[in-house]
Protein backbone atom coordinates (compact mmCIF):
# COMPACT_ATOMS: atom_id res chain seq x y z
CA UNK A 1 0.00 0.00 0.00
CA UNK A 2 1.22 3.36 -0.75
CA UNK A 3 2.56 5.27 1.85
CA UNK A 4 -0.55 8.06 1.80
CA UNK A 5 -3.16 5.40 1.37
CA UNK A 6 -1.61 3.68 4.92
CA UNK A 7 -1.85 7.69 6.37
CA UNK A 8 -5.09 7.63 5.22
CA UNK A 9 -6.53 4.36 6.47
CA UNK A 10 -5.21 5.43 10.04
CA UNK A 11 -6.77 8.23 9.84
CA UNK A 12 -10.18 6.58 9.02
CA UNK A 13 -9.14 3.74 11.79
CA UNK A 14 -8.87 6.79 14.42
CA UNK A 15 -11.86 8.33 13.43
CA UNK A 16 -12.19 12.05 15.43
CA UNK A 17 -9.31 11.73 16.83
CA UNK A 18 -6.00 13.69 17.08
CA UNK A 19 -3.06 11.08 16.15
CA UNK A 20 0.51 12.77 17.12
CA UNK A 21 3.12 12.51 14.48
CA UNK A 22 5.50 10.30 16.71
CA UNK A 23 2.57 8.15 16.51
CA UNK A 24 2.36 7.98 13.04
CA UNK A 25 6.23 8.33 12.67
CA UNK A 26 6.34 5.71 14.09
CA UNK A 27 3.56 3.41 12.11
CA UNK A 28 4.75 4.18 8.54
CA UNK A 29 8.41 4.11 8.89
CA UNK A 30 9.21 7.86 8.03
CA UNK A 31 10.30 10.89 9.27
CA UNK A 32 7.82 13.49 11.04
CA UNK A 33 8.64 15.68 8.95
CA UNK A 34 7.92 13.38 6.27
CA UNK A 35 4.81 12.84 7.65
CA UNK A 36 3.85 17.13 7.78
CA UNK A 37 4.75 16.68 4.25
CA UNK A 38 2.41 13.89 3.36
CA UNK A 39 -0.15 15.70 5.04
CA UNK A 40 0.54 19.20 3.22
CA UNK A 41 -0.04 16.93 -0.38
CA UNK A 42 -3.26 15.57 0.71
CA UNK A 43 -4.27 18.98 2.20
CA UNK A 44 -3.82 20.02 -1.72
CA UNK A 45 -5.56 16.83 -2.80
CA UNK A 46 -8.73 17.93 -1.11
CA UNK A 47 -8.41 16.24 2.65
CA UNK A 48 -8.49 18.53 5.32
CA UNK A 49 -6.98 18.13 8.92
CA UNK A 50 -6.85 19.92 11.77
CA UNK A 51 -3.32 20.11 13.83
CA UNK A 52 -3.05 21.10 17.53
CA UNK A 53 0.26 21.44 19.17
CA UNK A 54 1.38 18.03 21.60
CA UNK A 55 -2.02 16.63 20.28
CA UNK A 56 -1.11 16.18 16.32
CA UNK A 57 -3.47 15.72 13.49
CA UNK A 58 -6.93 14.98 12.88
CA UNK A 59 -8.90 14.29 9.83
CA UNK A 60 -11.52 16.63 9.60
CA UNK A 61 -12.92 15.85 6.30
CA UNK A 62 -12.07 13.37 3.66
CA UNK A 63 -12.84 13.38 -0.15
CA UNK A 64 -14.02 10.31 -1.95
CA UNK A 65 -13.19 9.94 -5.32
CA UNK A 66 -15.91 9.80 -8.17
CA UNK A 67 -17.15 6.00 -8.28
CA UNK A 68 -16.65 5.93 -11.87
CA UNK A 69 -17.41 2.61 -12.49
CA UNK A 70 -20.74 2.70 -10.69
CA UNK A 71 -21.21 5.75 -13.62
CA UNK A 72 -20.12 3.78 -16.55
CA UNK A 73 -22.68 1.04 -15.07
CA UNK A 74 -25.45 3.48 -15.08
CA UNK A 75 -24.78 5.15 -18.00
CA UNK A 76 -24.17 2.09 -20.07
CA UNK A 77 -26.11 2.89 -23.30
CA UNK A 78 -25.89 6.22 -23.03
CA UNK A 79 -24.55 7.81 -26.67
CA UNK A 80 -23.11 10.97 -25.26
CA UNK A 81 -21.10 8.86 -22.18
CA UNK A 82 -20.34 5.92 -24.57
CA UNK A 83 -16.95 6.45 -22.96
CA UNK A 84 -15.77 8.46 -19.87
CA UNK A 85 -11.92 8.66 -18.99
CA UNK A 86 -11.39 10.05 -15.33
CA UNK A 87 -8.85 11.64 -14.27
CA UNK A 88 -7.51 12.95 -10.88
CA UNK A 89 -5.96 16.23 -11.08
CA UNK A 90 -5.33 18.09 -14.61
CA UNK A 91 -4.89 21.27 -16.11
CA UNK A 92 -8.50 21.50 -17.94
CA UNK A 93 -10.88 18.60 -18.78
CA UNK A 94 -11.71 21.31 -21.97
CA UNK A 95 -8.35 20.91 -23.32
CA UNK A 96 -7.96 17.55 -22.37
CA UNK A 97 -11.29 16.60 -24.52
CA UNK A 98 -9.27 19.02 -26.70
CA UNK A 99 -6.36 16.97 -26.73
CA UNK A 100 -8.62 13.39 -27.06
CA UNK A 101 -10.80 15.40 -30.16
CA UNK A 102 -7.47 15.85 -32.37
CA UNK A 103 -6.81 12.39 -31.29
CA UNK A 104 -9.73 10.79 -32.89
CA UNK A 105 -11.99 10.86 -29.98
CA UNK A 106 -15.59 10.80 -31.32
CA UNK A 107 -19.06 12.09 -29.75
CA UNK A 108 -19.94 9.94 -26.69
CA UNK A 109 -16.04 11.04 -25.15
CA UNK A 110 -16.54 12.51 -21.64
CA UNK A 111 -13.43 13.78 -19.52
CA UNK A 112 -13.79 14.05 -16.06
CA UNK A 113 -11.77 15.51 -13.06
CA UNK A 114 -10.97 15.80 -9.50
CA UNK A 115 -9.78 18.74 -9.34
CA UNK A 116 -8.11 21.44 -12.53
CA UNK A 117 -5.39 23.59 -11.56
CA UNK A 118 -6.49 25.95 -14.57
CA UNK A 119 -9.86 25.24 -15.40
CA UNK A 120 -11.53 27.82 -17.57
CA UNK A 121 -14.40 30.48 -17.93
CA UNK A 122 -15.36 31.78 -20.93
CA UNK A 123 -12.73 34.92 -22.07
CA UNK A 124 -10.17 33.87 -20.33
CA UNK A 125 -11.99 33.50 -17.21
CA UNK A 126 -10.81 31.10 -14.11
CA UNK A 127 -12.74 27.95 -13.46
CA UNK A 128 -12.32 27.60 -9.85
CA UNK A 129 -11.76 23.68 -9.40
CA UNK A 130 -10.82 22.36 -6.15
CA UNK A 131 -10.57 18.91 -5.83
CA UNK A 132 -13.30 16.29 -4.91
CA UNK A 133 -16.08 18.84 -4.22
CA UNK A 134 -17.16 19.90 -7.95
CA UNK A 135 -17.91 18.24 -10.98
CA UNK A 136 -15.45 19.20 -13.53
CA UNK A 137 -16.37 17.71 -17.12
CA UNK A 138 -16.14 18.39 -20.85
CA UNK A 139 -18.35 16.45 -23.51
CA UNK A 140 -17.34 15.84 -26.60
CA UNK A 141 -19.96 16.07 -29.34
CA UNK A 142 -20.65 16.52 -32.90
CA UNK A 143 -24.12 18.01 -33.28
CA UNK A 144 -25.17 18.14 -37.35
CA UNK A 145 -26.38 21.84 -36.90
CA UNK A 146 -25.52 25.46 -38.77
CA UNK A 147 -23.07 27.32 -37.42
CA UNK A 148 -25.65 29.53 -36.71
CA UNK A 149 -27.19 27.51 -34.11
CA UNK A 150 -24.36 26.56 -32.44
CA UNK A 151 -26.39 28.35 -29.51
CA UNK A 152 -28.61 25.84 -29.34
CA UNK A 153 -26.24 23.09 -27.38
CA UNK A 154 -25.29 25.81 -24.57
CA UNK A 155 -28.74 26.12 -24.43
CA UNK A 156 -30.24 22.41 -24.55
CA UNK A 157 -27.13 21.65 -21.69
CA UNK A 158 -28.50 24.43 -19.44
CA UNK A 159 -32.03 22.81 -19.36
CA UNK A 160 -30.92 19.44 -19.04
CA UNK A 161 -28.85 20.36 -16.30
CA UNK A 162 -31.00 22.56 -14.42
CA UNK A 163 -33.79 19.84 -14.88
CA UNK A 164 -31.37 17.71 -13.38
CA UNK A 165 -30.33 19.49 -10.66
CA UNK A 166 -33.88 20.25 -9.95
CA UNK A 167 -34.88 16.82 -9.75
CA UNK A 168 -32.54 15.43 -7.12
CA UNK A 169 -32.24 18.58 -4.70
CA UNK A 170 -35.82 20.22 -5.32
CA UNK A 171 -33.73 23.55 -5.52
CA UNK A 172 -35.28 26.47 -7.00
CA UNK A 173 -32.13 26.41 -9.82
CA UNK A 174 -32.49 29.25 -12.45
CA UNK A 175 -30.94 29.61 -16.01
CA UNK A 176 -29.17 33.42 -16.77
CA UNK A 177 -28.21 33.58 -20.48
CA UNK A 178 -26.28 32.73 -22.09
CA UNK A 179 -24.62 30.00 -19.81
CA UNK A 180 -25.53 30.07 -16.00
CA UNK A 181 -27.24 28.36 -13.45
CA UNK A 182 -28.03 30.49 -10.23
CA UNK A 183 -29.40 29.50 -7.21
CA UNK A 184 -30.97 32.71 -5.70
CA UNK A 185 -29.11 34.31 -7.91
CA UNK A 186 -25.70 32.87 -6.73
CA UNK A 187 -23.73 30.62 -9.63
CA UNK A 188 -23.51 27.44 -8.71
CA UNK A 189 -22.80 26.14 -12.77
CA UNK A 190 -20.91 27.17 -15.65
CA UNK A 191 -20.74 25.94 -19.71
CA UNK A 192 -18.33 26.44 -22.10
CA UNK A 193 -18.99 25.62 -25.33
CA UNK A 194 -16.16 25.91 -27.81
CA UNK A 195 -17.02 25.15 -31.72
CA UNK A 196 -15.30 23.52 -34.14
CA UNK A 197 -16.92 24.43 -37.87
CA UNK A 198 -16.27 23.45 -40.96
CA UNK A 199 -18.07 25.98 -44.38
CA UNK A 200 -20.84 27.30 -41.70
CA UNK A 201 -21.34 23.91 -40.21
CA UNK A 202 -20.93 22.94 -36.81
CA UNK A 203 -17.97 19.80 -36.90
CA UNK A 204 -17.90 19.29 -33.16
CA UNK A 205 -17.97 20.94 -30.12
CA UNK A 206 -16.53 20.77 -26.73
CA UNK A 207 -18.84 21.25 -24.44
CA UNK A 208 -17.14 21.90 -20.64
CA UNK A 209 -19.71 21.93 -17.86
CA UNK A 210 -18.36 23.18 -14.16
CA UNK A 211 -20.94 22.82 -11.16
CA UNK A 212 -20.00 23.26 -7.73
CA UNK A 213 -21.63 20.59 -5.84
CA UNK A 214 -20.13 19.96 -1.97
CA UNK A 215 -18.31 23.12 -1.66
CA UNK A 216 -18.16 24.97 1.94
CA UNK A 217 -18.01 28.90 1.80
CA UNK A 218 -14.17 28.90 2.61
CA UNK A 219 -13.75 26.79 -0.23
CA UNK A 220 -14.30 29.52 -2.49
CA UNK A 221 -11.49 31.94 -2.63
CA UNK A 222 -13.04 35.86 -1.06
CA UNK A 223 -14.17 37.72 -3.83
CA UNK A 224 -15.94 34.78 -5.59
CA UNK A 225 -17.94 34.27 -2.18
CA UNK A 226 -20.01 37.39 -3.13
CA UNK A 227 -21.67 36.01 -6.55
CA UNK A 228 -20.69 31.77 -6.60
CA UNK A 229 -22.29 28.96 -3.90
CA UNK A 230 -22.47 25.10 -3.98
CA UNK A 231 -25.70 22.96 -4.05
CA UNK A 232 -24.24 22.07 -0.45
CA UNK A 233 -24.62 25.50 0.77
CA UNK A 234 -28.04 26.12 -0.82
CA UNK A 235 -29.32 22.84 0.23
CA UNK A 236 -27.77 22.28 3.81
CA UNK A 237 -26.32 18.62 2.76
CA UNK A 238 -24.05 16.69 0.39
CA UNK A 239 -25.13 15.38 -2.79
CA UNK A 240 -23.32 12.68 -4.90
CA UNK A 241 -21.94 13.57 -7.67
CA UNK A 242 -22.34 10.82 -9.27
CA UNK A 243 -25.93 10.90 -9.34
CA UNK A 244 -26.05 14.15 -10.67
CA UNK A 245 -23.95 13.59 -13.78
CA UNK A 246 -25.97 10.15 -14.26
CA UNK A 247 -29.00 12.18 -13.78
CA UNK A 248 -27.72 15.11 -16.27
CA UNK A 249 -26.50 12.53 -19.23
CA UNK A 250 -30.36 11.66 -19.06
CA UNK A 251 -32.01 14.43 -19.24
CA UNK A 252 -29.59 14.90 -22.20
CA UNK A 253 -30.20 12.27 -24.13
CA UNK A 254 -33.90 12.80 -23.84
CA UNK A 255 -34.08 16.17 -24.62
CA UNK A 256 -30.97 16.05 -27.42
CA UNK A 257 -33.76 13.27 -28.73
CA UNK A 258 -36.11 16.11 -29.31
CA UNK A 259 -34.26 18.39 -30.24
CA UNK A 260 -32.94 16.13 -33.38
CA UNK A 261 -36.58 14.99 -34.24
CA UNK A 262 -38.71 18.34 -33.54
CA UNK A 263 -36.25 20.95 -33.35
CA UNK A 264 -35.42 23.85 -31.24
CA UNK A 265 -38.95 25.32 -30.30
CA UNK A 266 -39.66 22.52 -27.36
CA UNK A 267 -36.23 23.30 -26.18
CA UNK A 268 -36.79 26.67 -26.13
CA UNK A 269 -40.18 26.47 -24.51
CA UNK A 270 -38.27 24.41 -21.77
CA UNK A 271 -35.58 27.15 -21.60
CA UNK A 272 -37.79 30.23 -21.39
CA UNK A 273 -39.73 28.18 -18.00
CA UNK A 274 -36.57 27.81 -16.53
CA UNK A 275 -34.73 31.15 -17.21
CA UNK A 276 -34.73 34.08 -15.11
CA UNK A 277 -33.29 36.64 -17.68
CA UNK A 278 -36.53 36.81 -19.55
CA UNK A 279 -38.86 40.31 -18.63
CA UNK A 280 -36.39 41.78 -16.84
CA UNK A 281 -34.38 44.70 -17.77
CA UNK A 282 -30.46 43.91 -18.72
CA UNK A 283 -27.53 45.07 -19.54
CA UNK A 284 -25.45 43.13 -22.12
CA UNK A 285 -21.52 43.63 -22.29
CA UNK A 286 -20.67 42.07 -25.51
CA UNK A 287 -17.47 42.69 -27.71
CA UNK A 288 -18.93 44.98 -29.87
CA UNK A 289 -20.30 47.31 -26.72
CA UNK A 290 -23.09 47.63 -24.20
CA UNK A 291 -26.97 46.86 -24.88
CA UNK A 292 -29.16 47.71 -21.78
CA UNK A 293 -32.69 47.04 -22.18
CA UNK A 294 -36.06 44.48 -21.56
CA UNK A 295 -35.03 40.90 -21.94
CA UNK A 296 -37.54 39.95 -24.46
CA UNK A 297 -37.23 36.12 -25.88
CA UNK A 298 -35.04 33.69 -27.62
CA UNK A 299 -34.85 33.77 -30.82
CA UNK A 300 -35.16 30.26 -33.47
CA UNK A 301 -31.35 30.55 -33.60
CA UNK A 302 -31.06 30.54 -29.98
CA UNK A 303 -29.95 34.03 -29.66
CA UNK A 304 -31.26 36.80 -26.74
CA UNK A 305 -33.25 39.50 -28.24
CA UNK A 306 -33.14 42.70 -26.02
CA UNK A 307 -35.30 45.55 -26.67
CA UNK A 308 -33.37 49.07 -25.94
CA UNK A 309 -35.56 52.26 -24.89
CA UNK A 310 -35.73 53.41 -28.31
CA UNK A 311 -37.92 50.45 -29.43
CA UNK A 312 -34.82 48.74 -31.46
CA UNK A 313 -34.54 45.16 -31.08
CA UNK A 314 -30.66 43.86 -30.31
CA UNK A 315 -29.87 39.97 -31.51
CA UNK A 316 -27.66 38.79 -29.02
CA UNK A 317 -25.59 35.59 -29.32
CA UNK A 318 -23.22 35.76 -26.71
CA UNK A 319 -21.71 38.15 -24.13
CA UNK A 320 -22.05 38.82 -20.05
CA UNK A 321 -25.62 39.86 -18.51
CA UNK A 322 -25.92 41.67 -15.32
CA UNK A 323 -29.77 42.78 -14.25
CA UNK A 324 -30.31 46.38 -14.59
CA UNK A 325 -30.62 48.10 -10.98
C1 LIG B 1 -18.30 29.83 -17.28
O1 LIG B 1 -17.54 30.88 -17.72
O2 LIG B 1 -19.18 29.90 -16.47
C2 LIG B 1 -17.89 28.48 -17.88
C3 LIG B 1 -17.25 27.59 -16.88
C4 LIG B 1 -16.91 26.24 -17.44
C5 LIG B 1 -16.11 25.43 -16.49
C6 LIG B 1 -15.90 24.03 -16.98
S1 LIG B 1 -15.27 22.97 -15.77
C7 LIG B 1 -15.01 21.74 -16.92
C8 LIG B 1 -14.49 22.43 -18.17
N1 LIG B 1 -13.05 22.58 -18.11
C9 LIG B 1 -12.69 23.86 -18.04
O3 LIG B 1 -11.50 24.28 -17.98
N2 LIG B 1 -13.78 24.65 -18.09
C10 LIG B 1 -14.99 23.86 -18.19
P1 LIG B 1 -17.87 32.41 -17.41
O4 LIG B 1 -19.25 32.72 -17.84
O5 LIG B 1 -16.74 33.15 -18.02
O6 LIG B 1 -17.83 32.53 -15.84
C11 LIG B 1 -16.63 32.54 -15.13
C12 LIG B 1 -16.94 33.18 -13.78
O7 LIG B 1 -17.68 32.26 -12.95
C13 LIG B 1 -15.72 33.52 -12.97
O8 LIG B 1 -15.18 34.76 -13.37
C14 LIG B 1 -16.30 33.56 -11.54
O9 LIG B 1 -16.97 34.78 -11.30
C15 LIG B 1 -17.36 32.47 -11.57
N3 LIG B 1 -16.83 31.20 -11.02
C16 LIG B 1 -15.57 30.69 -11.13
N4 LIG B 1 -15.47 29.51 -10.52
C17 LIG B 1 -16.70 29.25 -10.00
C18 LIG B 1 -17.23 28.15 -9.26
N5 LIG B 1 -16.51 27.08 -8.94
N6 LIG B 1 -18.56 28.22 -8.91
C19 LIG B 1 -19.32 29.28 -9.24
N7 LIG B 1 -18.85 30.34 -9.93
C20 LIG B 1 -17.57 30.32 -10.32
Amino acid sequence: MHVNEQLLQWFNEHEGQFVSGQQLSQHLGISRTAVWKRIKKLEKQGYQFESAPKLGYRLIRKLLPLQVDWLKLQLQGNPFAREIHWLDRVDSTQTRAHQAYIAGATEGTVILAEQQHAGRGRFGREWHSPAGTGIYMSLILCPRIPLAQATHMTLLISVSLCRAIRKLTGANVTIKWPNDLLIKGYKISGILVDTIAEADQVKTMIAGIGISVNMDLEDFPEPLRAKATSLKIATGHNLSREQLIISFFKQFEELYAIYLTKGFAPIRHLWEALTSTLQSHVVVTTPQGQVAGLAEGITENGALRVRDQQGQVHTLYSGDLAWSP
